[in-house]
């Protein structure tokens, strides 16, 4: 009789979190958790105008405070030629101010000192004397002739445009337009918003004066990708300088770029041979660092009078902040927003883009969107629900009509990307199901009757993710691919080491659960590391819902790798032809002979102790992989919505998602991630916002202006699920981590647009707080 191996925790299962135990305990070990011997404090002063020549800077009261080791100025970082870095996007940003200050929250200078307390009050006594100019804070206003040059460092730069990028063929669009029976169009503007992790940026520099070694300890979510980039800039040689990125509290984006309170640190540590810590606090997180958006779109659709879109045209206006520093693959000036058609069989699309320096914060980190996939999938969603009222046609209807159709696939899209797979209809008509839609219509009609103003909105999002190949997808001309390295021990466990950096997603049990599913080792027994670059193989980190189309792919790879070899060595061991052995997980056993098997188990341990003649011995391997695609999840949300008359306040009754992210690897773990991301596409559609007053001040750097949902205004979450495998992932499976930030801000917008549409009310900006509701129902006569 076969011998059971019983394992846990294969594809599929929903088995609990392994990293929980540590976390749930207090044992997590975060950046700010780490003490070492010696450490110094580090408190940066930053900038309380929007752009200002700074006249100078007078450290003499700071540097004789109590307890100040070093004081830090844009000059002295100069003088090592650090007081520039380069950003992202080929740019250049100031790590301390020399010139100008270009925004509000700029860091200008640093103070290092013996405790956090004596670093915070010197900075506070570093006086800066400075010349105030003409802020400015938006694309508009950086393109009005005469206005002021911010980028007045950069010997070329004449005016404050950035960039001009194209996607898609304008002839073949413009005749579309030029033929279409009916062109809906739509402004509208993806506002500034934020991805407050709950843990905020930071760095230890640890610069050890005999070896010359650079331990930086950083909150990272690529941590390979730092280390390059910071032995290229210092000059450092690459095997000296190693990131550790330890447990981190949330990233979402945030934690994608470099800031300068990493490099002010590590040039402090290297200068005066002590460990230094910097933490932000939550004001200068939100001041200076990850914002997201803040784009100006116009968006036209044409459509025939059978209700097909037949073109689309995009316009953006990007305002970048001072610093390009986007967080997106250097080819690609507006990010992947070439997703912008969407779910739907567009077959002529033409977007154009500009990008402007502002007197804020750089901004474009990607917050849960894969490099602009949000602003591209809201701009769709709410274009065609506006076309669906306008025709007078039913949102659901309008969408059924113009998806791309299964047998479609691979799609290539007019903006040039090739759909994986899809299935749209079926989605859909799991959420109307689930939604009960057709009752619900009429139930919307007869409390129209009686006066109430409610709405169902829809948003069918496709979405783009796992960034490479490496061919086409680049950061700073690193290669999009991913590693695992898998390492089985003599008794049977495992270590798997990745590229990637987890950040609350769960990689320590999901990368283990693939190799369950490869190996047939239990999950409990795989322990996953990421995040030291001394130890993990060479990766491009963990963003753009990358971890599991690519590193996952290449531990799926890998083990793969060591089953061949296993099979080698179950061969000597049951003295059977290689092709007569028969694997099902977790073992070898001779075809027709059940009984006659060796376990992997079994099998590692003869890998150190019974080797066939001439074979390596050990059981491990490496593998690097660059997909041959992204892949393309998608799904369909479906929100109810009840506004009050009176106060313009929206409640959502309902909100159904259907998410289809291909095959599951832990479906309890995705399904937290859809619900972390609904709530977060709730807070941007509804309360979170980062706004700029006409001298630069930016509001919303407290959580007393820039309002996060909590559990009490989180609506409840229904979720379904449909399953199309990517045909090019070696399990069929899709990235997720974003899925229900980048879809579900137009599901929420699109049912208060739909509410409203009686009323001729067409569109309103986000967040949808109840002024802006109250306002629109007062312009059409019906507050009460
Ligand atoms: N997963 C799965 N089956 C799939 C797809 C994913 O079981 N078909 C699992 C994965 O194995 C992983 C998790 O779901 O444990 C998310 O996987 P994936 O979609 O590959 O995304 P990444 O791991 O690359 O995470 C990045 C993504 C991004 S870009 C942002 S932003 C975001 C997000 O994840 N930031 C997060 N979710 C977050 N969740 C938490 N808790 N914290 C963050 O900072
Ligand atoms: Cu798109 S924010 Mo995530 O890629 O880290």
């Amino acid at each position: 009789m076969a011998t059971e191996v019983h394992m846990h925790g294969r594809i599929g299962e929903s088995i609990k979190r392994k990293e929980d135990g540590r976390f749930l305990r207090g044992k997590g070990n975060y950046l700010d958790d780490i003490e070492l011997p010696g450490m110094l404090h580090m408190a940066i002063l930053r900038s309380p105008h929007a752009h200002a020549r700074i006249k100078s800077v007078d450290t003499a009261a700071a540097s004789a405070m109590p307890g100040v080791v070093a004081v830090v100025t844009g000059d002295l970082m100069a003088q090592h030629k650090l007081a520039w870095m380069p950003t992202l996007s080929y740019d250049t940003q100031a790590v301390l101010a020399t010139d100008k200050v270009r925004f509000q929250g700029q860091e200008v200078a640093a103070v290092v000192a013996e405790t956090l307390y004596q670093a915070e009050d010197a900075r506070d006594a570093i006086e800066v004397d400075y010349d105030v100019l003409p802020a400015i804070t938006s694309p508009d206003k950086a393109k009005e002739p005469g206005a002021p040059l911010i980028r007045d460092d950069k010997e070329n730069q004449k005016d404050n445009h950035i960039y001009h990028w194209e996607a898609g063929d304008q002839a073949a669009t413009e005749a579309a337009f030029a033929r279409a029976d009916k062109v809906v169009r739509l402004h509208t503007f993806y506002p500034r918003c934020h991805p407050t992790p709950l843990e905020t940026c930071g760095c230890i520099a640890d610069v050890n004066g005999a070896t010359g070694k650079a331990t930086i300890y950083m909150t990272s979510q690529a941590p390979h990708a730092v280390r390059t980039v910071f032995a290229l800039v210092t000059g450092l040689p690459e095997q000296n300088i190693r990131v550790i990125s330890p447990d981190i509290g949330g990233g979402f984006g945030n934690k994608v770029p470099v800031y300068p309170g990493y490099v002010v640190a590590t040039a402090a540590s290297l200068l005066i041979g002590r460990p230094v810590k910097w933490v932000e606090d939550r004001n200068e997180n939100l001041i200076s660092t990850g914002f997201a958006r803040d784009f100006h779109m116009d968006g036209d659709l044409a459509v025939d009078k059978n209700g097909k879109i037949t073109a689309l045209r995009v316009h953006l206006d990007s305002d970048n902040g001072a610093f390009f520093a986007d967080a997106q693959p250097t080819k690609f000036k507006a990010g992947l927003f070439h997703i912008v058609t969407g779910s739907y069989d567009i077959p002529a699309a033409h977007v154009t883009a500009d990008g402007y320096y502002t007197n804020k914060a750089p901004g474009g980190v990607a917050f849960r969107c894969s490099f602009r996939v949000t602003e591209a999938s809201y701009l769709i969603e709410r274009l065609v629900t506006n076309a669906a009222i306008e025709l007078g046609m039913d949102q659901a209807d309008f969408r059924m009509k113009n998806f791309i159709q299964p047998e479609q696939f691979p799609y290539a899209s007019a903006t040039g990307w090739i759909y994986d797979s899809g299935d749209y209809p079926k989605a859909m008509n799991v959420a109307l199901e689930k939604l009960g839609y057709d009752e619900l219509r009429r139930d919307v009609e007869a409390r129209r009757q009686k006066g109430e103003v409610t709405g169902i909105g829809i948003a069918s999002f496709t979405e783009v993710v796992g960034a490479g190949h490496g061919a086409e997808f680049d950061i700073l001309g690193l290669r999009m691919f991913d590693s695992a390295e898998l390492r089985v021990h003599p008794t049977g466990k495992a270590l798997l080491r990745m590229g990637t950096k987890s950040q609350g997603q769960g990689h320590e049990t999901t990368f283990a659960q693939i190799v369950t599913e490869e190996l047939g080792i239990p999950a409990a027994d795989v322990a996953v590391e990421e995040g030291d670059t001394d130890t993990a193989p060479y990766g491009l980190g963990t963003y753009a819902s990358r971890s599991t189309p690519v590193a996952g792919a290449a531990t799926a790879m890998v083990a793969r790798k060591l089953r061949e070899k296993a099979r080698k060595i179950a061969s000597h061991l049951l003295e059977a032809a290689e092709e007569d052995l028969e694997w099902e997980t977790g073992r070898f056993y001779v075809k027709g002979s059940p009984d006659k098997a060796k376990t992997i188990q079994e099998i590692a341990f003869a890998a150190y102790t019974n080797l066939p003649e001439g074979m390596e011995a050990g059981l491990e391997g490496v593998h690097y992989y660059d997909p041959p695609n992204m892949t393309y999840p998608f799904g369909t949300y479906a929100v109810v919505v009840d506004i009050d008359k009176g106060t313009g306040q929206v409640k959502v009754r309902r909100m159904v998602a259907v998410d289809d992210c291909g095959v599951r690897i832990n479906p309890m773990i995705v399904e937290g991630q859809i619900h972390g991301g609904l709530t977060e596409g709730f807070g941007i559609a509804f309360m979170e916002l980062i706004t700029f007053d006409n001298d630069g001040n930016c509001i919303g750097s407290n959580f007393m202006d820039y309002l996060l949902p909590t559990a009490w205004e989180t609506p409840r979450f229904e979720l379904g699920e449909t399953v199309t495998p990517s045909p090019h992932h070696p399990l069929g499976a899709k990235g997720v981590g974003e899925s229900a930030t980048v879809g579900s801000p137009a599901a929420y917008v699109n049912a208060v647009i739909d509410a409203l549409s009686p009323y001729g009310v067409t569109n309103i900006d986000m967040p949808i707080g109840p002024d802006k509701v109250w306002a629109a129902l007062r312009s059409k006569g019906v507050t009460e």
